[in-house]
């Protein structure tokens, strides 16, 4: 080959791209030293609902009961903020970052810039784009539930009950967070093997309560024949059960059914109550195995680069011998 500057450019930007991903394909997460205390940050999403609440309660309770330092942010639903707080986190040097990723592509740069500073990150109950970041390479580990599963379960145990009540609106998590794609994905796939189930409308209530009340009563003014709601969380779910009483009609089995997941203690009542059908548990409690995880990654042990938390489900045969139990 006949050596021109053209050549040399491409030359060079290929072995340029080569390095980069050499890099990345063997590059590990940073590693944490042994101490006997650390400071820790925790990005958090929000802390709009009892789930969060209960979540950051686990966190905090576990740091101050090992005696280590937590540095804690409330993102208050914005991706934007959530990557300015991990951010500062890194400006402060915490030992490691905790991180609940509000949705799976923005907090990528905030990942990677951990990563440059050499600081690990352990993801908690939401995961990231697993084409622009990797565990054990980028971040140590997603420790969570199996969302598809969970959706799975759902529209399994509705398909199980018979019946006729066939005609779904689904009211989805926020949108681009891994619950969301991933809740709505397993019910999807099980109710397209079902055809006579149909499902006439799927929108974002944002895992908010008013807003999935908001989206509930939009829909069924849409849709009146629907008879099914599948919320993606406890609090839509319980939206959409006041936007069916507004519009005259009852949640249960005599006319609507309703399903969530998460299992909160005012969702489980619900199942109590006859008014939700059931909840598949999505459990908050994160604390004991965030800690623990970064404690054997400190002690080089092998990490799982998927952890997942085993979840119960809630139905009328088991929600009130479950009910204490439930956060
Ligand atoms: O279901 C929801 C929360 O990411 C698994 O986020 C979590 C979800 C949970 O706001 O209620």
């Amino acid at each position: 080959m006949i050596i021109t500057r053209r050549n040399l450019l491409i030359a060079s930007a290929a072995s340029a791209a080569a390095s980069l991903l050499a890099s990345r394909a063997f590059a590990a997460a940073p590693p944490l030293a042994k101490k006997d205390t650390y400071k820790v940050g925790f990005a958090q999403t929000e802390s709009n609902n009892p789930w969060r609440l209960a979540q950051t309660q686990s966190m905090q309770d576990e740091a101050a009961a090992r005696g280590w330092q937590l540095v804690y942010t409330d993102a208050a639903g914005s991706a934007a903020k959530q990557v300015a707080d991990v951010n500062s986190m890194i400006a402060q040097g915490v030992d490691l970052i905790f991180l609940a990723p509000r949705e799976e592509k923005p907090l990528i740069p905030a990942i990677m810039a951990a990563k440059g500073a050499g600081i690990p990150v352990i993801l908690l109950d939401r995961n990231v784009d697993q084409s622009l970041a990797k565990p054990g390479e980028d971040y140590v580990c997603f420790i969570g539930s199996n969302f598809v599963e969970e959706g799975q379960r759902v529209a399994e145990y509705l398909v199980g009950l018979g019946g006729d009540k066939k005609i779904i609106i689904q009211l989805e998590g926020t949108t681009g967070s891994s619950p969301a794609n991933d809740r709505k994905k397993g019910f999807d796939d099980v109710i397209a093997q079902n055809a006579e189930y149909q499902i006439v409308a799927s929108q974002s209530g944002d895992f908010a309560r008013d807003k999935g009340r908001q989206v509930a009563e939009t829909l069924l003014q849409a849709h009146p024949d629907a008879n099914v709601i599948y919320a993606h969380n406890d609090e839509m779910a319980i939206g959409a059960i006041a936007a069916l009483e507004a519009a005259g009609r009852t949640a249960g089995r005599e006319d609507c059914l309703v399903f969530s997941i998460d299992g909160g203690r005012e969702a489980v009542q619900l199942v109590v109550d006859g008014k939700i059908e059931a909840v598949v548990e999505c459990n908050p409690r994160f604390g004991p195995k965030a800690f623990d995880t970064a404690v054997a990654y400190a002690n080089g042990e092998t990490i799982e680069p998927v952890i997942i938390n085993p979840d119960e489900m809630y139905t009328p045969e088991n929600a009130a011998e479950l009910l204490d139990t439930a956060y």
